[in-house]
């Protein structure tokens, strides 16, 4: 049995062995799966909604236990942890009302009545990553389970304990065995024969940009349906009719938050060049001013990164002769994988730091002239994830979300999820869209049926 220690990113010291599955229990957790599939599919829909919505209530009975889990796992601060043991919950109680409402149609033909039905997939293999192990599992097995389908999900090898917490929550609740199992392994291992195994008709990724691409190219031989969830370069665009204190004390939270370990993150921020230098002062006490310490305690705002390789990553962005670091938070000594907030000036737009994610609390600024650049710097990369637009003119703010090529924007905000709306990429960022009503779309194929009413 292969084993593999998981290390506290706070403490550098082993939290727990977790055996990992090999390609032989992959096949058979996925042939369970599948029979399993048989009974959940045909579960009275009020019942399937019923132990969702019971699964909901024991993840809230357990949100300080597996919030506590986290923080030790991941090294999130407590306060994110809870945010997000509570969104699993939030999730699971959203599509608790979707086995009832998975309507089809009944679509006007000659001679008969023509109705689609919404059916499950099978058996969807879901890969997560380390960065959000417990609502980026939530978002892919409570959709995924209302619409019918039994799930096997493999959890980062880093990360894999408040998943693994979940499944025995699921088993609580009620569901039944085999319709929710949570597999802990290598991605090389569990993660590839998940692809590969034919009985698996869907995969839901989240994680790099390059193993998605690899992921879809597999998942092509079979003809399998992906969702993918990839990496972002977000653009936090700043007009100089914003509100310039409230977005300057905002940039740092919208980059910083989870130590930037976020799809999501803004990690570029664009500013209009008459208000530049006025941002960049306002900007300095609010990064200073981050909270950067042990995740356990209440008031810290960020915790360490995940692990010393991440960290190594990290540094590679700003170390160095031709990087120009503008200001730097704190970070504590001693042992964790902390880093310290860091904002860095591009020299050009060419800069590694500008073009590629960092995955890491390391945030780029480059100023604009006018509408028209600002969107074509925001459209400058491959990626298309998300983007905040600062201003007062209604009007332009519309106009500007309407050309920045991204799936999740926000004015006048940062907020890019929320479970009731579409979550998603454009551009390298993914295909598909997670949460909200969409997502049901991702776990289904519709089924056209005509019955002839003989009079044709
Ligand atoms: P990935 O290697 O992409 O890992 C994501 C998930 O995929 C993990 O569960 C991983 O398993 C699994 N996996 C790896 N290789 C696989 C394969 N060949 N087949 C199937 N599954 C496989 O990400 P990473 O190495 O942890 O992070 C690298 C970079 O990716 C980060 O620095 C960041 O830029 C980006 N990233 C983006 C996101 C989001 S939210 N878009 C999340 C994480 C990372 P193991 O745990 O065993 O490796």
């Amino acid at each position: 049995m292969t084993t593999f220690d998981v290390i506290d990113p706070t403490t550098e010291e082993r939290v727990r062995t977790v055996d990992l599955a090999s390609a032989e229990e992959t096949d058979q957790a996925i042939a369970r799966a599948r029979t399993a599939f048989q009974t959940w599919r045909r579960f009275d829909p009020a019942d399937r909604g019923r132990l969702l919505r019971r699964f909901a209530d024991a993840v809230d009975g357990a949100i300080e236990e597996l919030a506590q889990l986290e923080v030790r796992n991941s090294g999130h601060t407590i306060g994110n942890a809870r945010w997000e043991a509570g969104n699993v919950r939030d999730v699971l109680s959203y599509y608790s009302a979707a086995p009832e409402r998975l309507f089809g149609r009944q679509i006007p033909v000659a001679g008969g009545v023509d109705i689609t039905f919404k059916e499950p997939l099978g058996v969807v293999g879901i890969i997560v990553p380390w960065n959000f192990p417990m609502p980026i599992a939530g978002w892919g097995f409570a959709p995924a389970l209302a619409a019918g389908n039994t799930v096997v999900l493999k959890p980062a090898e880093l990360t894999p304990l408040t998943a693994i917490r979940l499944a025995e929550l699921a088993l609580e609740a009620g569901l039944p065995e085999d319709v929710f199992t949570v597999l802990p392994g290598k991605g090389s291992v569990v993660g590839q024969r998940l692809v590969t195994n034919p009985e698996v008709p869907k995969i839901c990724f989240t994680g790099s940009t390059e193993v998605g691409q690899a992921i879809m190219a597999e998942a092509a031989r079979h003809l399998k349906r992906v969702t993918l969830e990839l990496g972002g370069k977000s653009a936090n665009i700043v007009f100089a009719d914003s509100d310039l204190e409230q977005a300057a004390a905002t940039a740092p939270y919208a980059v910083f938050d989870n130590a930037g370990q976020d799809c999501c993150a803004r990690s570029r921020i664009l500013v209009q060049r008459s208000v530049y230098d006025r941002f960049l002062s306002l900007l300095e006490p609010a990064v200073t001013g981050v909270n950067v310490g042990a995740p356990g305690d209440e008031s810290t705002e960020m915790g360490p990164l995940i692990s010393a390789h991440q960290r190594e990553t990290v540094s590679s962005f700003v170390e160095g002769d031709d990087v120009d670091v503008a200001m730097r938070g704190s970070a504590p000594e001693g042992p964790g994988w902390f880093y310290p907030p860091t904002v860095v000036l591009p020299r050009t737009t060419k800069d590694r730091v500008w073009t590629e994610e960092v995955f890491g609390p390391v945030v780029a600024i480059l100023p604009f002239e006018d509408e028209a650049e600002a969107v074509t710097m925001a459209n400058d990369t491959a990626y298309g994830l998300s983007g905040s637009i600062w201003t007062g003119d209604v009007g332009r703010a519309l106009r500007v979300a309407r050309q920045v090529e991204a799936g999740n924007l926000s004015v006048n905000s940062h907020s890019s999820v929320r479970y009731s709306t579409p979550f998603g990429g454009f551009k390298a960022s993914g295909i598909g869209r997670e949460l909200g009503p969409d997502a049901l779309d991702n776990f289904t194929e519709v089924k056209n049926v005509f019955i002839s009413t003989g009079d044709a």
